[in-house]
């Protein structure tokens, strides 16, 4: 498999280490947590093909493992969906050794690191921050925008001040490691490429964390957090906080979160998309698959680009599908909680 994005080479020195570390962590985390059986509310949703045990939650990439962990604490207990996607991204947010979003993400060209969030609950309400620094959960500031605010979305200096407003603290961002790495891409190789997160490629350098939940009582919500391309260009906002692109949710349908170059996300609007097509009877599965198959008919050069799209619908019927091959999810039931892996366009 072709690497497109060698640059990213020079990271593992700094970071590779630890999260291989991190991975087979992560696998063993799976391993035992799927013997487990866990008491809690259950709720049993007929469907035409399958019987599906509510509550469930996905959310994409290895990180997503822990990240089900937590939302899965609250959902055990009957708890609501929207609490569960929050304090579950949150993990990843928290997490240093999680260089795509929160605390530890890579910094933009100029070394600072601006955060992307947005979060969806079941009756539509949205709340989205882009472009803030300075703020180690910016999926709870989106959740103060959705709840204490008439509006969506609040960006840069302006998320920020309203964040400290409300009680949120300034705070570093950016660990040694991604100072690091950014200071040698400065000498190394100051173009920007997208992250891809392929097969087979030298570094897997995991993505945003996007999350589904649909809880006991059926409510369907959605989160999604990221620090966004490493090293782009400052100011640059990509899919992940944009209501539609990166995360929708229909209560009433089901909801989707898209991972990989944003650019090609929000050209197409692609979590929307999915959200539709499933609306107009496809599959998750078939839903998240012909959104990737638009961008791969719109968008030249689609092939230089990982894109993941994962889906849930108020069945609780989860699916995915990738652009390249490499895109898994985390999906939490009752008992397990083990990756899946995307089917993906390119072989
Ligand atoms: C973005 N989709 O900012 C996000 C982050 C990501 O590979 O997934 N990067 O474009």
């Amino acid at each position: 498999m072709k690497c497109y994005f060698s640059h990213f080479k020079f990271i593992s020195d700094i970071v590779f280490q630890d999260m291989i570390s991190r991975r087979n962590f992560i696998q063993t985390l799976s391993g035992v947590s799927g013997g487990i059986a866990l008491s809690g509310p259950v709720m049993s949703v007929p469907l035409m093909t399958s019987e599906v045990q509510l509550p469930i939650v996905v959310s994409t990439w290895n990180h997503g493992i822990p990240a089900n962990e937590a939302a899965w604490e609250i959902l055990r207990e009957g708890g609501y969906a929207l609490d569960a996607v929050e304090a579950g991204v949150r993990v990843a947010e928290a997490d240093p050794e999680v260089i795509t979003v929160g605390y530890g993400g890579l910094p933009d060209a100029t070394g600072k690191v601006t955060l992307d969030a947005c979060i969806m609950d079941e009756q539509g309400n949205a709340g989205s921050v882009a472009f803030l620094e300075h703020i180690k959960h910016p999926v709870s500031v989106a959740r103060k925008v959705m709840e204490q605010t008439p509006h969506v979305m609040l960006t840069g200096k302006g998320a920020l001040s309203f964040a400290l407003k409300n009680g949120f603290s300034r705070e570093n961002l950016l660990t040694p490691a991604a100072r690091s790495a950014w200071k040698r891409w400065k000498k190394t190789d100051r173009t920007f490429k997208p992250v891809i997160n392929i097969e087979n490629e030298e570094i897997w350098n995991h993505d945003t964390i996007g999350m589904l939940a649909l809880d006991s009582r059926g409510r369907l919500c959605g989160a999604c957090t990221t620090s966004g391309m490493a090293f782009k260009l400052h100011g640059r906002v990509g899919d992940s906080p944009i209501i539609g692109a990166g995360l929708f949710v229909d209560g009433d349908i089901g909801g989707a979160v898209a991972t990989g170059s944003g650019e090609l996300v929000m050209k197409t609007l692609g979590s929307f998309l999915v959200v539709e097509l499933m609306r107009q009877g496809l599959t998750p599965d078939e839903a998240c698959r012909e959104a990737v198959m638009r961008i791969a008919a719109k968008i030249p050069d689609h092939q230089k680009h990982q894109i993941g799209y994962l889906a849930l619908d108020i069945h609780g019927n989860t699916g995915s599908f990738a652009m390249q091959p490499g895109f898994d999810y985390a999906l939490r039931t009752s008992g397990k909680n083990e990756l899946v892996m995307a089917p993906p366009l390119m072989k």
